[in-house]
């Protein structure tokens, strides 16, 4: 046995009596081996995420408990009382009497078949994090570094913008198009798109994102011009993101915006293409310029280089890989089903690699916020899970019903 662990679990019930379905999975919960009850929720009518399009409005809460079982053992409880409460799975995110899931354990971070903790789609979703503020706002997200309380300020009142971050050519931009259309946002085009740079350095063998020297070497002539470049291209970036709001003018009225570029993006880009005193320089002029950009409520990784299922943060432990770590080569994604990479030239693991090592660990740093990975190599289910995530941080009074 082990000491009592706080944990969070969600509960949601869209099919037959459901408060009384909810009512029972506490009780079972409650009686529980080697468990206590702490609190549970009030529940909230919410409407439903994903899944057939006309399956009924769900009633979710949050139940707090301190268990000594294991988290294996906890989920394997959580799902004998959905069984027992009459769960039929014919596909997900479909309709169901009960769903239990385990949202945080402790602060333990665990990847494994069959069960990941945090939830990885917990961050962003009103319908988990609503009524879990109100019994579990102490209560700690291990991979983003925010508490419960944190992140329901968070998804309350940052501004409603969606960014996407990738490699070049993996079909952000269509991914982005695509959200835009089919839920009503306003889209952000990167303003670098069509321009000169984007091949990366491949960079793998030493990350580049956290080590800004301020060394005595003065910019080059060579390297001044790229310094220069590099300062404009970070400026026009930045340029969108300062005033940013979901409506623009005239008839044409959003909820939210969605870009296909990540401002922050730009720091781990060009810090390779940069010597010593400009790196300094840049990483200044990112610093400075960041404080008055507005940061995504959301950020989308369409990373082509993820070896998991969509959804799934990547442990810190394993990512970037280091140097000489032998990770199985990524295979090209299906690029009929990506629009932008139409006029694209062929872009190569080995570029996805120097991504990965340099703007990737960007996306993973502690106190980010909500961040979705997704695997670029399959662009469908990208698409799916995208727009279940922003339709899931939408606010309740910008539902259309
Ligand atoms: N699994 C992995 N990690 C966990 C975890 N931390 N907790 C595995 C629970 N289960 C976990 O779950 C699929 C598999 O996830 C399980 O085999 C388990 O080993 P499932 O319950 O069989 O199927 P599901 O719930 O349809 O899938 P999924 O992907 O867990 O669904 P989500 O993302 O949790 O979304 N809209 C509203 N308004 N309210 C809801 O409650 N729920 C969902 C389910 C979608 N839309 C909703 C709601
Ligand atoms: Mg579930």
């Amino acid at each position: 046995m082990q000491p009592m662990v706080d944990c969070l679990i969600s509960v949601g019930s869209n099919v037959g009596s459901r408060e009384t379905n909810l009512r029972e999975a506490c009780d079972r919960l409650a009686r529980c081996p080697c468990t206590t009850l702490v609190a549970v929720s009030p529940w909230h009518e919410t409407r439903p995420i994903g899944g057939c399009a006309d399956q009924a409005p769900f009633l979710n809460g949050a139940v707090r408990l301190q268990t000594e079982l294991s988290p294996s053992a906890l989920l394997e409880r959580l799902q004998q009382i959905e069984t027992q409460l009459g769960r039929v799975r014919l596909q997900r995110w479909g309709p169901r009497t009960v769903d239990l899931d385990l949202l945080l354990y402790g602060t333990q971070q665990i990847e494994r078949p069959g069960l990941q903790v945090p939830h990885p789609r917990m961050a962003f979703r009103r319908f988990v994090i609503d009524p879990a503020v109100e019994i579990a706002p102490d209560m700690w997200h291990p991979t983003l570094g925010w508490t419960i309380d944190r992140l329901a300020t968070h998804l309350r009142q940052a501004i409603n913008y969606v960014a996407i971050a990738g490699p070049p050519h993996v079909g952000k931009t269509s991914l982005a198009r695509n959200v835009a259309q089919r839920l009503g946002l306003r889209l952000l085009s990167d303003p670098l798109s069509g321009s000169e740079r984007c091949v990366l350095p491949d960079t793998s063998h030493a990350s580049q994102t956290s080590q800004t020297s301020c060394a005595s070497n003065a910019p080059t002539a060579e390297g001044a011009g790229t310094l220069q470049a590099e300062l404009a291209r970070l400026e026009q970036r930045a340029a969108p993101l300062v005033s940013l709001e979901p409506a623009t003018a005239g008839a044409e009225t959003s909820w939210a915006v969605i870009g296909d570029y990540w401002f922050d993006q730009s720091l781990g880009e060009a810090l390779p293409h940069l010597q010593g005193r400009e790196r300094c320089i840049f990483y200044q002029a990112w610093l400075e310029l960041r404080r008055s950009v507005v940061p995504p409520k959301l950020l989308i990784v369409l990373d082509p280089t993820v070896s998991r299922s969509a959804g799934t943060l990547p442990r810190s432990s394993t990512w970037p890989p280091s140097a000489g770590q032998s990770s199985s080569p990524p295979t090209a994604p299906d690029r009929s089903q990506t629009a932008d990479h139409a006029a694209a030239p062929p872009r190569t693991p080995r570029d996805w690699h120097a991504w990965r090592a340099s703007v990737a660990p960007l996306a993973g740093q502690l106190g980010r916020g909500p961040v979705l990975w997704l695997d670029a190599r399959r662009p469908d289910e990208a698409l799916i899970e995208a727009l279940a995530a922003v339709e899931a941080m939408r606010p309740p009074a910008a539902q259309s019903g």
